[in-house]
């Protein structure tokens, strides 16, 4: 499959890089945090890593490799791909611990603003003949009130059934399996879609390197991507996951949780259906 041969690191990080430069509230994050805040982070960073190597008697050899490896992953693009597979999990526990309503997860490199509208009820935007299994989800957006929140914005992500995503990976159409859908007055909406495919990170850039020479696996579990937003609730990130996959357990990117398994019903035809729904936290 031609696909596969053309997903390489460089391609796919290089466009995640990109993309990152093309939101400018980091930059502005950059800018204004005060320097109080980046002596108190920066110090106790730079102290983990002195501790580890005391600790471990880091040699010159394992620096090197270090300064090596470092180089590499921005000559790859790969730097929003490492981030947000090793340390985005943390982030996320730490700033949404507060909340009552749905659980979410991390965002992940592969989020692009503006996909197509679709209303409440509506099929993504795939090739004729997608490949893979029928998926029509259903769901209902709530506030934490219980209220019904009409007009919510459902915005899905996900990759096709070779485990890639538009955008990032080549030879795919621009907003492949990727839609809006904006709930109505009762706060539901319903997709149509295809089942994704596991997510394996790629092997043949930085990041694929370190997974091989520390012998670990490159896989996460098969998983639907969405922002969920409604004026006056906190924007929710989350990440959906089948049961039975055989990553459930050891996500490369430790970003799975249980409630956000889904149950999905085998259909007749083939296809399967799932009941999902959101319950947004006011702000
Ligand atoms: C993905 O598809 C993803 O969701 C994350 C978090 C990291 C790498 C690839
Ligand atoms: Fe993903």
């Amino acid at each position: 499959d031609t696909t596969h041969e053309v997903a390489t690191a460089a391609a796919s990080g290089a466009s995640a890089t990109e993309r990152f430069h093309t939101d400018k509230s980091p930059f502005a994050a950059v800018r204004d945090t005060p320097p109080e805040r980046v002596d108190a982070l920066a110090r106790k960073v730079l102290a983990a890593v002195h501790a580890t190597i005391r600790e471990e008697r880091v040699s010159y050899d394992e620096y090197n490799a270090l300064k090596a490896w470092m180089i590499n992953v921005g000559e790859d693009g790969e730097w929003p791909l490492f981030l947000d597979v090793w340390v985005e999990h943390v982030v996320e526990e730490v700033n949404t611990d507060h909340r009552e309503g749905s659980k979410g997860t991390i965002e992940g490199p592969y989020y692009v603003p503006d996909a197509p509208e679709r209303g409440a009820r509506g099929t993504i935007a795939m090739r004729d003949g997608e490949a893979g299994t029928p998926m029509l989800w259903s769901g209902q957006v709530t506030s934490t009130h219980g209220s019904p929140l009409g007009g919510a914005v459902v915005e899905l992500w996900h990759a096709d059934s070779d485990g890639f995503y538009s955008q990032f990976a080549p030879g795919i159409p621009e907003w492949n399996l990727r839609g809006t859908f904006t709930t109505d007055e009762q706060g539901r909406f319903e997709i149509t879609s295809i089942r994704p495919a596991p997510y394996q990170i790629p092997t043949d850039g930085s990041c694929g390197k370190l997974i091989a020479a520390a012998g670990w696996h490159a896989w996460r579990p098969a998983h639907l991507h969405v922002k969920v937003s409604a004026p006056g609730h906190e924007l929710l990130t989350a990440q959906l996951y089948f049961p039975g996959d055989e990553h459930n357990d050891d996500d490369i990117a430790d970003a799975v949780k249980p409630e956000l398994m889904l149950a999905p019903v085998d259909q007749p035809d083939g296809s399967i259906t799932v009941d999902y729904g959101f319950v947004l936290d006011p702000v």
